[in-house]
């Protein structure tokens, strides 16, 4: 007889989330991934001026919020087919750099060490699952007010030049508003030089610490093995230092021929109304709650109707940049070498980078439809917008990484990546199904950026387990 359980909420993760798993003879053989909250930050959009939306959609997560200004400022200058000037270029990418690498070292020491090690025996950390902790890794936590030094300078790094951190004021259409000084590249590059200290000689070695000690999580947690990437960092030529492409399950190099158009969103199982799977750029919002066989705010996004896994793991696999396989442990390891390249690149940017202005007051707003693609520290995000001739926003829509990785089954039955990375993984001790978590957590879901509007009225929209078993 299978038996439930119901981790509810997901903690050390960002935003609200609730896994159910069902385990039958040692194995999860049913997995449930819900996003519990309602945001809609689509409808906000709707009738705004266009220079609110980088402000705006900057509020759907604290984590990621440089990227979804990227994707916002790229779509609405898509508009009329702006490009940045060569300093915008430069900061856009030195101010999301500095966002991914705080985003990354947050989520290895904070979020998911602690589901490898035993954290330090008193509160925050306790009490915590015993099960299945093995010994030899003491070192990593040894680590972790460093690494929370780290990502404080990470973010003093990117404030440097975004104005302030989590939600940069300088990532507006038409450049970059922040002044860039000799004093202003000096600071940064003495942040950077520590930053890539920190990654390459602790972060990266703690990473293959825990693969030395938990190799068997090599092999546990792949998921559909689809990859995707929208690309990120681009260079002089538009190139993108990840660069853009999918690979299915199987298929020996990547392909970078799609467009958003093969992108199809489904709602089937997910509490909104409009029953066919819709392009991005023709998506709506329309929350419809109970709805029968719905179980999440999340919708399903599909590339060519598949199941795509987003990630570090999925830009370094599309670029070339590594070469393992997909995995709970290959997440986190590709997670921490891309930090490794994306600090060196930074160290590029910023040598490129000229004293003076990023912003091009030429730039005014047009009419009509744009995209923004982009990745996010956790995987490709998109966003799309229209224009009308009264100059306000008519539509806007968001895909983010986490729409692709926790979501629900789509409209032929076939379950979200991180569905389909915990069916079939074994568990030992079901009240503490720990295996559950790392395979959770080597996604880094933020559930925030997931279910983009809150219920004013604060009333309960659903089910909260109460049983008392909550994960640490
Ligand atoms: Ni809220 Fe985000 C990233 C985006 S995840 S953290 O990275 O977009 O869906």
């Amino acid at each position: 007889m299978a038996t439930i359980s119901i981790i509810d909420p997901v903690s050390r993760i960002e935003g609200h989330l609730k896994v159910e798993i069902e385990i039958e003879g040692g194995f999860i053989s049913n997995a449930k991934i819900c996003g519990t909250l309602f945001r809609g930050f689509e409808q906000l959009m709707k009738n705004r001026a266009p220079d609110d939306a980088p402000i705006i959609t900057q509020r759907i997560c604290g984590v990621c919020p440089i990227s979804h200004a990227k994707a916002s400022v790229a779509a609405l200058e898509d508009v009329i087919g702006w490009s940045p000037s060569e300093n915008a270029r430069l900061l856009r990418n030195l101010i999301q750099g500095a966002n991914f690498l705080q985003s990354h070292i947050l989520h290895f020491y904070v979020l998911s060490a602690v589901d490898f090690t035993p954290g330090p025996q008193h509160a925050p950390w306790t009490p915590s699952w015993d099960t299945d902790i093995r010994a030899g890794l003491e070192i990593v936590m040894e680590h972790f007010s460093s690494a929370l030094n780290a990502r404080r300078q990470a973010h003093e790094m990117g404030a440097l030049f975004g104005g302030k951190m989590p939600h940069a004021a300088s990532m507006v259409p038409g450049g970059v508003s922040a002044s860039v000084t000799a004093e202003r590249i000096n600071a940064f590059r003495e942040y950077l030089t520590a930053l890539q200290d920190f990654v390459k000689n602790t972060y990266v070695p703690d990473v293959e610490r825990i693969g030395d000690v938990y190799k068997d999580y090599f092999e546990l947690g792949a998921g559909p093995g689809n990859l995707l990437s929208f690309g990120v960092f681009e260079d002089e030529s538009n190139n993108k230092l990840f660069t853009a492409g999918y690979m299915e399950a199987g298929d020996a190099g990547p392909s970078d021929v799609f467009t958003s158009n093969d992108i199809r969103e489904y709602v089937t199982h997910s509490w909104y109304q409009d029953d066919e799977g819709r392009p991005p750029a023709q998506g709506e919002t329309l929350p419809q709650h109970p709805k029968e066989d719905a179980y999440s705010w999340i919708k399903a996004p599909r590339l060519f109707t598949k199941a795509f896994e987003a990630g570090p793991l999925a830009r370094m696999k599309v670029c070339g940049a590594y070469s393992g396989g997909v995995s709970v442990l290959d997440r986190h390891l590709a997670r921490a070498h891309e930090s490794a390249i994306i600090a060196d690149a930074m160290v590029g940017w910023l040598n490129e980078l000229q004293a003076g202005s990023a912003f091009d007051s030429d730039y005014s707003h047009g009419v009509g439809s744009g995209e923004g693609l982009t990745e996010a520290p956790r995987g490709a995000l998109g966003h799309w917008v229209s224009v009308g001739n009264d100059g306000k926003i008519q539509n806007y829509q968001v895909i983010t990484p986490t729409c692709w990785n926790a979501s629900p089954l789509d409209n032929s039955g076939v379950p979200g990546p991180l569905e389909q990375a915990l069916i079939g993984l074994p568990v030992i001790n079901e009240s503490q199904p720990v295996e559950a978590l790392r395979v959770i957590h080597s996604f880094d879901p933020c559930l925030a950026c997931a279910v983009h509007a809150f219920r004013p009225s604060g009333e309960r929209i659903t089910e909260v387990y109460t049983g008392g078993r909550y994960a640490r």
